[in-house]
């Protein structure tokens, strides 16, 4: 390789990571491993990821690439035959992942339920605290009572700390508001953290999460509301997808399949809280919606399976709360895997049932608690979290995807998985945009 490109008066654009071990999750299994690689980065965007001994070819390919865009009205950004990079960042043999994906958090509540913990490991049961009035609604209430500054402060708080855990996108559910406005000022407080975090933001309504006190004892009329709402949360482009808890101490699959029919027709994809504490049915009426995901899936069902492999539903497992719940019913892990069901994994962060800011610690859990292979659970991470949300430009360290990555200081990415609990990155880029959390 020649000596490193200087940069261009005019600039190309183009900005260079190298000396990097890159892990680029290329094909359909294993980690895609380049030693000694690097990346061009222009704009948002990947140009190309490879064996640093071929920077010089891959750099005139791209100003190849931009004269043929130039006079096709394409890119402009580079014109002499071996374009010059604006930027150069030296990684030091550092390994680099595409950015972490967390497809499935709670992200915008106040309050905290610790002393619930304590009466669990006292022998209380989620449901009975639950029933008791306590568990989700007791979020609800420290939730309304706050002020949108303070959600946005608790908020932004642990979003930061999930980037220090190489997250570089994330969706974001509503469900402790439980209202009109209360869950519209959730739903904007979510949609506010992207600009201020320079992270990809997918927002959820969940407000199919618990009954609120003022429809106790009325499911049936409080999801006739929702009906209602979730148009006008729509019409001010607060909602990306719908969501639901299809659980005995939740809604059934009945209710639910009415409000999935209504997010269908304002064209909103839909993913379910399916099978986590019961067999209720939900993946099959969730996979009839053509669901994005069906999330937990510890009570999931053979048939259940395979409606999820013919809608082609990933499969979101949450070991977070399958761990503090301290259960023993695992996802049917090795059935999904033969019925080829993508599976992503995520900390699923909320206050009652996982209250985790560590996607590493998640793969870590995800392969102890659930068996799954260290290169499928970082795969869970990126690639199969991209599709749980809908957003096929990122996942991977390939041309063309978005310039999201992160710098970690490991060897191997098979670390991301074996270590639990202290992982953090070095270095995160989002959108081809450095970031510090
Ligand atoms: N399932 C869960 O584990 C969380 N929500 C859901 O539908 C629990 C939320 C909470 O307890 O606050
Ligand atoms: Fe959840």
């Amino acid at each position: 390789m020649s000596a490193a490109p200087a940069a261009d008066a005019r600039g190309s654009g183009l900005s260079l990571w190298r000396d990097a071990r890159l892990c680029t999750l290329a094909g359909d299994s294993g980690w895609g491993l380049i030693e000694d690689g690097a990346l061009l980065v222009q704009g948002h965007t990947l140009r190309w990821a490879g064996a640093q001994r071929d920077l010089d070819a891959a750099l005139a390919a791209v100003a190849a690439a931009d004269r043929a865009g130039a006079t096709s009205g394409g890119l402009s950004g580079t014109s002499s035959a071996t374009p010059r990079v604006d930027a150069e960042h030296r990684l030091d043999g550092a390994l680099v992942t595409p950015g972490l994906i967390d497809a499935h958090t709670h992200l915008v509540y106040a309050g905290n339920r610790a002393d619930e913990f304590e009466r669990r490991m006292a022998g209380a049961s989620y449901e009975e605290i639950a029933r008791a009035g306590g568990g989700i609604r007791s979020t609800v209430a420290a939730t309304r009572a706050a002020s949108d500054a303070e959600l946005e402060r608790l908020a932004r708080q642990r979003l930061q700390h999930l980037m220090r855990g190489g997250v570089t996108s994330v969706e974001i559910k509503s469900g402790y508001g439980l209202s009109l406005e209360h869950e519209a000022r959730c739903l904007r407080v979510a949609r506010a953290l992207a600009p201020a975090c320079g992270v990809t933001v997918r927002t959820t309504s969940l407000a199919a999460h618990a009954l609120p006190p003022e429809f106790a004892g009325r499911p049936d009329d409080y999801i006739e509301a929702v009906l209602q709402w979730l148009p006008q949360w729509h019409a001010q482009g607060l909602v990306d997808a719908v969501d639901a808890f299809c659980e005995t101490i939740g809604f059934s699959p009945a209710q639910i399949d009415r409000l999935f029919t209504a997010a269908r027709r304002l064209g909103l994809p839909v993913t379910l809280h399916a099978e986590q504490l019961s067999d209720s049915g939900g993946a099959m009426m969730a996979a009839r919606h053509g669901a994005r995901s069906c999330d937990h899936l510890e009570h999931l069902s053979a048939e259940g399976i395979a409606a999820m492999r013919d809608a082609g539903s990933v499969a979101l497992l949450l070991p977070g709360a399958y761990h503090y719940l301290r259960d023993t019913v695992c996802p049917p892990v090795a059935a999904l895997r033969a019925a080829g069901v993508p599976m992503a994994v995520a900390t699923d962060h909320n206050p009652g049932t996982s209250p985790t800011l560590s996607l590493p610690l998640m793969l870590h859990l995800a392969c102890l608690l659930f068996g799954l292979r260290p290169d499928e659970a970082l795969r869970g991470a990126t690639v199969h979290a991209a599709r749980a949300l809908g957003l096929p430009d990122r996942g991977r360290l390939l041309a063309g995807q978005r310039a999201d990555f992160a710098v970690w200081a490991l060897d191997h990415p098979r670390e991301l998985s074996q270590s639990f609990g202290h992982l953090g990155c070095q270095r995160l880029v989002a959108g081809g945009v450095e970031i510090t959390p």
